[in-house]
């Protein structure tokens, strides 16, 4: 068999991720941007990959002539793989486009979750699929795969009979109370609404199977102990506890691309010189923590505020080398913002982005940026212009790739009425006996404040298409106390976008607070892993311990 994978290219998302993995597997990658290509290319092997939003996909698909081409590659019987939006795209439509028409390979069209019981939408984490029903392409129900979206096809006990009926098989996952279309596979079509390419060893393994078309195989054999821990106990809406291991990263005073670590944001070691923290390697951190099982990554470029991105390429080459060898989700941030270039070309944040994307990102973060777009939505009475670096990115990678990150600083005050922002009486009163307070934003790495709060501008980026919000706390950052729990409830409370707890974790038991004492969705930890305090694994066996169900991933 050719050892060539011919992968369907609508220049709508990063495909980096997916050529990354299969060519780990063995392969080779070759993009079909035209139909023309694909025609002459006489693939033995086509992936439909899609990420975004779903008009935006197919009608990419369709306006450069690909139905028939792809309806033909279908009809001759060779094996093709659709993921996420690919998958859906399989499907007759999609309430997210009402006047996008799918490949009508199936007659349903996919609609959104809902937010019943402060369900976050959209869903963002490692589910697993239910065990009711026949297996195939590798699939296992003791693995976690990686879903990013928030449209889905939602299953009834009609449609999910009539699916059966028209031949097809289905493997389920349920979010919530809601069950839907994981993956599915008839005759020479297999999809998955999962990223197997970012579903780290589990996924790799489903992306061979499709490769080698191993369509059903024996499961690993699992003991009960394996079974009671690694199975789902659906308590966390279906998905694991997700833990981000952060990479804060700038050049030190040698040049030197490092790893730093600040005390409330100082990076400077204390002693007589002064020098920047180094903790290490960017490539080289990323790569352990993904070994010991970090759920994702992130890599903050902590100067961006000074540095062009553009000049600063190293940023580029670390994103471009992590995901060569690391298969899941990778977030970057740090000058994600129209720039002017050093020969005074303007740079719009959505190119800065897609550069990222190009480079292995899966996801963008948005700091000072987002403290300005939020201020000027309330200054225009809550308007989305669509010209925000959060609105443009969102609308053409998708809301789950463009995460806010807040650096915010607890503000005491006499009395709420006192500040436009919203407070809330804390268990903690400062020297002065004050039980009201507010969480104050800033910009360029917390050495600015601004008259804005978590909770407005967290609402306002929501608004303007954010997927997710990365909360820092400036007063605890590298404390070793614990994640300020009051200010994560209260954002929370202000948005049904997930919320990543940042700042504060030395242990593992303060993950398990934030997990169980605020509805963080996903808990971020620096400091303990760089100094080696813990491993991440050490984080994910005591969550285990403490009744807390986490992704564990072998090869
Ligand atoms: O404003 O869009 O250019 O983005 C700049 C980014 O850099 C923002 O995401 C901002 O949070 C980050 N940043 C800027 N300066 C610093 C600094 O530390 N001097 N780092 C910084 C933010 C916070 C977390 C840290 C957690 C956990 N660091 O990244 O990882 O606090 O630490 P811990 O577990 O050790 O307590 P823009």
């Amino acid at each position: 068999m050719s050892k060539i994978v011919h992968v369907i290219d609508v220049e709508s998302g990063n495909l980096q991720s997916l050529r990354n993995a299969v060519e780990h597997l063995g392969y080779t990658v070759e993009l079909i941007r035209t139909p023309e290509a694909l025609i002459n290319a006489n693939p033995e092997r086509l992936i439909l990959p899609g990420v975004g939003n779903y008009g935006h996909f197919v009608n990419e698909l369709f306006s450069r002539g690909f139905e028939q081409p792809v309806k033909d590659y279908i009809s001759s019987g060779k094996p093709i793989m659709g993921i996420c939006v690919g998958q859906q795209a399989l499907f007759s439509g999609s309430s997210e486009s009402p006047l996008s028409k799918g490949l009508n390979y199936l007659p349903f069209k996919m609609s959104r979750f809902n937010n019943d019981n402060d369900k976050p939408v959209p869903q963002i984490g490692w589910n697993s699929i239910t065990q009711d029903s026949p297996l195939f392409y590798g699939l296992d129900p003791f693995k976690r795969y990686y879903f990013v979206h928030s449209y889905a096809m939602i299953l009834s006990p009609e449609t999910e009979a009539q699916l059966k009926q028209d031949g097809w098989s289905i493997a389920k996952a349920k979010y919530g109370d809601e069950e839907f279309v994981a993956s599915l596979t008839k005759d020479n079509i297999f999809s998955t609404q999962f990223h197997p390419e970012k579903s780290g060893y589990a996924g790799l393994h489903v992306i061979d199977c499709f490769l080698k078309q191993t369509k059903d195989g024996p499961l690993p054999n699992y003991s009960e102990t394996d079974i009671k821990n690694l199975q789902n106990d659906y308590s966390n809406n279906g998905l694991t506890r997700r833990i981000i291991a952060c990479l804060d990263v700038r050049t030190n005073d040698q040049g030197d691309l490092v790893v730093t670590k600040g005390d409330q944001y100082d990076v400077r070691e204390k002693s007589d010189g002064k020098d920047v923290r180094n903790l290490g390697k960017p490539v080289e951190l990323a790569q352990k923590y993904y070994e010991q099982g970090a759920d994702e990554i992130t890599f903050l470029n902590i100067t961006s505020f000074r540095d062009c991105p553009l000049k600063d390429t190293p940023m580029l080459d670390v994103l471009k080398l992590a995901a060569r060898t690391i298969f899941v989700p990778l977030t970057v941030g740090g000058g994600i913002k129209d720039i002017v270039d050093t020969d005074g070309t303007k740079v719009p944040a959505l190119e800065v982005a897609s550069l990222y994307f190009r480079s292995g990102a899966d996801k963008v973060s948005i700091g000072t940026d987002a403290v300005y777009a939020a201020e000027n939505f309330y200054s225009s009475g809550g308007k989305c212009t669509g010209t925000t670096p959060i609105e443009t990115i969102s609308k053409a990678y998708g809301a789950q790739a463009v995460v806010i990150s807040v650096d915010p600083k607890r503000v005491y005050v006499d009395d709420p009425a006192n500040t436009k922002n919203r407070c809330i009486q804390t268990d903690f009163p400062d020297e002065n006996g004050r039980t009201w307070c507010w969480y104050q934003c800033t910009i360029k790495g917390g050495r600015e404040t601004r008259d804005l709060g978590v909770w407005e501008l967290t609402q306002a980026c929501e608004k303007l298409g954010a997927g997710e919000i990365l909360l820092n706390c400036i007063d605890r950052d590298g404390s070793n106390a614990g994640y300020d729990l009051e200010l994560i409830n209260h954002v929370k409370d202000a948005v049904s976008i997930p919320v990543i707890a940042s700042s504060g974790a030395g242990k593992p038991e303060d993950f398990e607070q934030g997990f169980k004492e605020t509805g963080a969705d996903a808990c971020l930890g620096a400091g303990l892993f760089h100094r080696g305090d813990y491993t991440v694994k050490d984080v994910k066996d005591y969550l285990l311990a403490h009744g807390l169900k986490v992704r564990v991933d072998t090869k």
